[in-house]
């Protein structure tokens, strides 16, 4: 063990942020100039706002990533078993002073629970952002470089444990590898590598071709071979600790190695071939989905297990949580647990399509968490999705989670000051998923806004609140794939776009008709239920045992279908819609009355959202419900507040995308 830095540290006084203007650019960090160069001066500098004295000190025994911390007299004294570990052992000292719980004595120890926890971009190159609710790219809008930017993003991943980012778009343009984009490449992974962060590139599998002037990309083809392995010395020579690439193929329309005849396992282990010698990883993602299938949520499971056993050991295939796409509540894809031989991955959804995007206050680590620790049962009780996924369940040495980002120019980053929290909850959850969500939502407050009890208790309970009552007013029991066609923000069910893709239409997901509604994939239906072990899938397949809140997911059930809750279906729908109205009617009471605890700036711009929340609100159970009514041919229950608008008022809505983007 090498003692590396002592350093006695004078408590600095931080300049009193005014409570009226706060604009959020600090997110859950203390304000704070940075002129650290090195991973350890950073570590040194951040610390000195707690006013300890500390020791920090380098420990082999350690896992790489991991830390101690314990008192030293009146001081305390990190040990890491790398300079990284060490900065996150500064970051548990700082988030515990600006969570104002520091302990008086110390005895932590620390290491994640996953190697890789990553963000996933999906930002273009000329500056926009896929699914962006926050301004455009930190790393591409204008083509300007923003070193000071760029280290403020990599200051707070680090303060929660991320420690690898995706920079473009999943839809991938080949002109990322490019020399000129490279080297912007190369410019923001030496800002971001002090602090422990590794950059990664999404491709087009048609760059040999269309960058290269090859006459195919056919993953098979020697010079095609040969152009990814000078591609990927190109990169290391600019980049010596480049993560490696993300690939979406055959997926989407996007080019893939099934365009020359050729599977997944041959496309993703041409690139891990050529990446291996320098360390490189494949994430390989298995969102496809083929209109002509009769069942999306059944397509990537069939299409990737027979392939299980093929890939390189430097591949990992990366998984949406749900089978369909991000919706409010879905079951977990059942390739979680069920792919043995291949690293899966977790990849989440930060940035809100689906969920009102900034403008709508969801907490998402309830989302997270429930995921991560769903039962997969592949291996017996136990197998949850966590345990399939951080290596310990088939003992894979590679381990990984993404989260598809929500960060953006805007100077809150993340356009909704409580989108913030989804971020944050991510690279917690990544580090440690046996967090609740309730402590994370708990220390992310106490640090954002204020430390005090009557606050904390009140505000965290709304966020714990938060998805649920989301769930409830958009997609409840089970529904799914109810948003409009155009934006994914408000409600469609009746969209009918001729020509169409049928699988991009809500009424191939909701299947309502006079006899009642819901997708039957059961043993009846289309038979995914088969695609979960044992005794998932017979609780699934038999719609007296399926959980209300999955019903309509897995059955297609009567109006007047006795649910587990005593209620008809119709009546539970009605109220579901109607609580989830009425929690965001609550949030927005609450919100109000937690004035006091936070400055004005931000709580007026917080609740300026949740008015928009509650008509959002409005807007999905009147459409909803109403267009199911023409089915169900049901009035509503009495306690079910009348509908406030039109059915035909709501179909002509077309969104005016700039009042939101
Ligand atoms: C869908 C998004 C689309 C993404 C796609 C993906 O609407 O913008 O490109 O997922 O994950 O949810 O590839």
């Amino acid at each position: 063990m090498k003692i590396v830095h002592r350093l006695l540290l004078v408590l600095t006084l931080l300049a009193p942020v005014a409570l009226s203007a706060d604009n959020g650019s600090n997110l859950w960090l203390p304000a704070a100039e940075q002129t650290a160069e090195t991973t350890l001066e950073i570590a040194a500098t951040e610390v000195a706002v707690t006013g300890r004295s500390v020791d920090f000190a380098l420990n082999e025994q350690l896992p790489e990533e991991g830390f101690v911390i314990r008192s030293k007299g009146a001081g305390v004294r990190i040990e890491g078993g790398s300079e990284r570990a060490l900065l996150y052992g500064a970051y548990r000292l700082v988030r515990d002073w600006k969570a104002g719980r520091t302990a008086a004595t110390y005895a932590v120890s620390e290491s994640p629970k996953y190697d890789l926890r990553i963000l996933n971009h999906w930002d273009n190159l000329n500056g926009t952002i896929e699914r962006g609710y926050a301004g455009h790219s930190i790393f591409w809008e204008g083509g300007l470089s923003r070193p000071e930017l760029w280290r403020q993003y990599g200051r707070a991943n680090a303060s929660v444990g991320i420690n690898g980012t995706v920079l473009n778009n999943v839809n991938a343009s080949p002109q990322v590898l490019d020399a000129e984009h490279l080297k912007r490449v190369q410019e923001i992974a030496a800002v971001l590598r002090p602090y422990g962060m590794r950059v990664y590139l999404s491709i087009n599998f048609s760059s040999p071709a269309v960058l290269g002037g090859l006459e195919n990309s056919d993953p098979l083809n020697r010079k095609v071979q040969r152009w990814w392995r000078e591609k990927v010395k190109e990169i290391y020579r600019l980049i010596p600790d480049f993560g490696g690439f993300l690939v979406k193929a055959n997926s989407e329309g996007q080019p893939g190695p099934q365009d020359f005849g050729r599977t997944h396992a041959e496309g993703a282990n041409m690139l891990a071939d050529a990446l291996k010698p320098f360390g490189g990883v494949v994430m390989w993602r298995a969102f496809v989905y083929n209109p002509t299938e009769p069942d999306r949520a059944k397509q990537a499971y069939d299409e990737f297990m027979p392939l299980d056993g093929q890939f390189r050991d430097n591949v990992i295939v990366q998984v949406k949580n749900g089978p369909v796409d991000f919706q409010p509540r879905e079951p977990f894809t059942p390739l979680f647990g069920a792919m043995r031989k291949t690293p899966v991955m977790a990849e989440l959804q930060i940035t809100q399509e689906y969920l009102g995007f900034s403008n709508h206050l969801v907490y998402q680590a309830p989302l997270y968490s429930e995921f991560l620790h769903a039962d997969t049962y592949a291996e017996g009780a136990g197998s949850t999705v966590a345990r399939a996924t951080d290596g310990s369940l088939y003992g894979h040495p590679l381990s990984a989670i993404a989260g598809v980002a929500n960060v953006g120019l805007d100077a809150n980053w993340c356009g909704h000051h409580f989108a913030q929290a989804n971020w944050y909850c991510f690279g917690r959850l990544a580090w440690d998923y046996e967090l609740t969500p309730e402590e994370i939502a708990r220390e992310w407050l106490a640090q954002t806004f204020s430390h005090e009890e009557e606050f904390l208790a009140e505000a965290s309970q709304m966020m714990l609140r938060s998805r649920e009552a989301c769930v409830e007013y958009m997609m409840p029991l089970g529904l799914h794939h109810l948003f409009a066609w155009g934006h994914h923000y408000g409600p469609e069910p009746w969209c009918a776009v001729p020509g169409a893709r049928p699988d991009w239409l809500p009424s191939y997901y909701h299947k309502a008709d006079t006899e009642g509604i819901g997708f039957d994939r059961s043993s009846t239906g289309s038979g995914a239920t088969a695609q979960y072990s044992e005794p998932l899938r017979s609780l699934y397949d038999n719609v007296a045992t399926c959980p209300d809140n999955l019903l309509l997911w897995f059955h297609h059930v009567g109006w007047d279908h006795r649910m587990q809750s005593g209620q008809t279906l119709w009546e539970q729908l009605c109220r579901s819609y109607e609580h989830g109205l009425l929690e965001v009617a609550e949030m927005c009471t609450t919100w109000e009355r937690l004035k006091p605890y936070v400055d004005a700036e931000r709580h007026a711009h917080v609740a300026e959202r949740l008015a928009i929340q509650f008509s959002d609100a409005i807007w999905w159970k009147d459409g909803c419900l109403l267009y199911f009514q023409t089915f169900s041919r049901r009035p509503f229950p009495a306690d079910v507040s009348p509908a406030v608008h039109r059915l035909e008022e709501l179909k002509k809505i077309r969104l005016n995308m700039t009042h939101h983007n």
